[in-house]
């Protein structure tokens, strides 16, 4: 190898801390297949390293965490109809994923920015997924005629009520404080209070966590439960849009316009995904969403969802009518 360009994972040991940096911030730190192969590689070595009493996970650039995955490489991959390529990158995701889950050390993330998708992929896993008044959050594959995928088929039925269901389908993106309040993270700490946080953090002060956090009131999420369980608790699409077409508020109309702009087909996919993902363990869980990654990225919505969205931004995607149920069926392999 010649000169090597900056890292775009970051790996030190820092006091009590192994620190990884998502460094590629031009592309708000999305993860593409370097960067998911040299967190496949830190994570053992992070494990096993026994200086190492917790992972601090960060993003670089001020701007994002981590914005999700190198869904624009997937398309091309997708238009050559490189099926290999395609599951060679998710498999490697959701290998990472799994390998958080079981880490057995505190992983901590430091969440001060755009969190989506595989972001959340890499936090949500972790035992401190901590957020400041800068960050945003949220499950925007609906968008793309992607799917809620990186293990979050296990963690969205698991929030309270409806509201993985209301994220999935509508990408809803939450600031810091909503994050707490929906489960997605686990503690509220002000941007400028970071600092003092990973100090406390590198001198191996476990608690400094519980210390610099402040409690999260009901707030936003609480106030729209009651609806947000009322319309987002149904089985099928046709159900929710009755559901919200009967509450007649702003917000439902809101909500009901949202998901008028999303993949008919990436919402089927979604909601059979979570009735399926309440019942399955993680593993369970990463295994279908590998299964289905090919069918839904073979999908013409997928690549025209990318272009739309990401390619040309022309935010005009022309989605493929909706799937009956036994073509949505045969897409879970
Ligand atoms: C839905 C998505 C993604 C998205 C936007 C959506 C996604 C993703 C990115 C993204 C954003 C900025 C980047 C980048 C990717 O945007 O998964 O490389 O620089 O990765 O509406 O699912």
């Amino acid at each position: 190898m010649g000169e090597a360009a900056e890292a775009t994972v970051i790996l030190a040991r820092e006091g009590a801390a192994g620190t990884l940096l998502m460094n590629r911030p031009r592309a708000l730190n999305a993860l593409d297949l370097p960067m998911i192969e040299a967190f496949a590689a830190a994570i053992p070595a992070l494990r096993d390293d026994p200086a190492v009493r917790l992972v601090i996970l960060e993003g670089a650039g001020g701007k994002a965490f981590c914005a999700g995955g190198d869904v624009r490489r997937i398309r091309e991959l997708a238009l050559a109809g490189d099926a290999a390529g395609i599951e060679a990158f998710f498999a490697g995701e959701y290998g990472v994923n799994a390998a958080i889950a079981g880490f057995g050390k505190p992983w901590t993330s430091l969440i001060d920015g755009v969190c989506m998708g595989g972001g959340i992929g890499v936090s949500v896993h972790g035992s401190h997924r901590i957020v400041t008044d800068h960050a945003l959050l949220a499950m925007p594959e609906t968008a793309i005629a992607l799917f809620p995928d990186v293990g979050t088929s296990h963690v969205l039925p698991r929030l309270p009520g409806a509201i993985g269901t209301w994220l999935a389908l509508t990408g809803a993106r939450l600031r810091g404080a909503e994050a707490v309040e929906a489960g997605l993270a686990t503690h509220f700490v002000k941007r400028e209070r970071l600092p003092a946080l990973r100090t406390a953090l590198l001198a191996g002060d476990a608690g400094a966590v519980d210390r610099l956090a402040e409690a999260v009131p009901p707030g936003p999420i609480a106030a729209q439960r009651p609806a947000i369980d009322r319309c987002f608790g149904h089985a099928t699409l046709p159900a929710v849009q009755a559901a919200l077409a009967a509450e007649g508020t702003e917000w439902a109309a809101t909500q009901a316009a949202i998901l008028a702009r999303m993949s008919p087909t990436s919402m089927a996919v979604t909601l059979e995904l979570l009735k399926r993902g309440a019942g399955l363990d993680l593993a369970g869980c990463l295994a279908m969403e590998l299964r289905l990654t090919r069918a839904v990225t073979m999908h013409p919505d997928f690549a025209e969802g990318v272009r739309a969205v990401l390619v040309d931004k022309d935010n005009n995607p022309r989605w493929q009518p909706t799937p009956d149920p036994a073509t949505v069926a045969a897409m879970f392999g």
